[in-house]
């Protein structure tokens, strides 16, 4: 018999970790579920009868810049009210302790920063950040800004005082050119996980592939199954928060 497969699938994965040396962490919005972060494709994620993929383009922003920017602005008052759960407190620990356990996030909402972790990769940038909409000279970078809520409505660069528009990616933009090559670079990896995403957004949807193709081990943890279950090593069906956080345990 295969003793591998006779374990737990959560034994299976303490015990491939133990063994790892280079670790990669894709997570998602299920991720921020458990601290009260509405995940995209779920009916939680609606507003006013809006999906992300209404919303989160430049075409959208371009057609009606002050809707899209009352649901960033509902975002923000939703995810400051918010704290990291499980999910992210064990992740930050695993970073701090292994600089090699590495996260890549798609999650706009800096929870995992918040929780402490080290060399974080934010693939889609942060609802925190802000950048000028007509790219003015004076603000080719971004700019963080927590007000919750704006003093003016929508919120304008400080420099040109010019739309400003959020600095997350949306669909059709390109994603920034260091963050994706170092999300590529870290699929070179002993085992990758994935975190509570819906696995259809790419680029980041194809890092677990990816990841497989150069030899890591990959692990899927969703409630539900998902377009990348198929084709991970172990999918286990459970809240990320608690496998992480037993898998944690079984490590400690
Ligand atoms: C739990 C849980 C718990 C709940 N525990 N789990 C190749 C093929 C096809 C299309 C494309 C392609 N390459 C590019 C594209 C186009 C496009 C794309 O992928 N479209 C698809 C919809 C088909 N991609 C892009 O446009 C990207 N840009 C790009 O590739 O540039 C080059 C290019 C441009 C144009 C054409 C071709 C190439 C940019 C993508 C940017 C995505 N932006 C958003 C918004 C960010 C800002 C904001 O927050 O407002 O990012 S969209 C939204 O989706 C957000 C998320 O990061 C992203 C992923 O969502 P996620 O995290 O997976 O959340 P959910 O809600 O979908 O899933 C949650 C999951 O959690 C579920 O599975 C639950 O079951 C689970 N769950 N509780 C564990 N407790």
């Amino acid at each position: 018999m295969d003793s591998t497969a006779s374990r737990l699938p959560i034994e299976q994965v303490a015990e491939r970790l133990r063994a790892a040396t280079r670790v990669t962490v894709l997570t998602g919005a299920g991720v921020s579920a458990a601290s009260g972060v509405p995940t995209f494709r779920s009916s939680g994620g609606l507003w006013r009868n809006y999906s992300a993929l209404q919303l989160a383009s430049p075409e959208a922003f371009a057609r009606d810049p002050h809707t899209v920017w009352e649901w960033y602005a509902w975002r923000r008052e939703q995810i400051a009210a918010c704290v990291p759960n499980a999910a992210h407190t064990v992740l930050a620990r695993w970073t701090a302790r292994r600089p090699a356990w590495r996260v890549v996030t798609q999650n706009v909402d800096d929870l995992h920063l918040r929780a402490g972790t080290r060399d974080l990769v934010r693939l889609h940038g942060s609802i925190w950040e802000l950048r000028c909409w007509t790219g003015c000279a004076d603000s080719r970078r971004a700019w963080r800004d927590e007000r919750v809520p704006f003093p003016e409505m929508p919120p304008r660069c400080p420099h040109c005082g010019g739309l400003a528009r959020p600095g997350v990616v949306w669909f059709g933009e390109s994603l920034g050119e260091a963050d994706l090559d170092a999300a590529v670079a870290l699929t070179d990896c002993d085992i990758f996980i994935t975190a509570g995403t819906s696995a259809v957004v790419y680029p980041a949807a194809g890092l677990v592939h990816t990841a497989r193709s150069r030899g890591a081990f990959t692990v899927e943890l969703n409630v539900e199954s998902t377009d990348a279950t198929d084709g991970v090593d172990l999918a286990i069906r459970a809240p990320a928060e608690e496998t992480l956080a037993a898998v944690d345990v079984l490590l400690s």
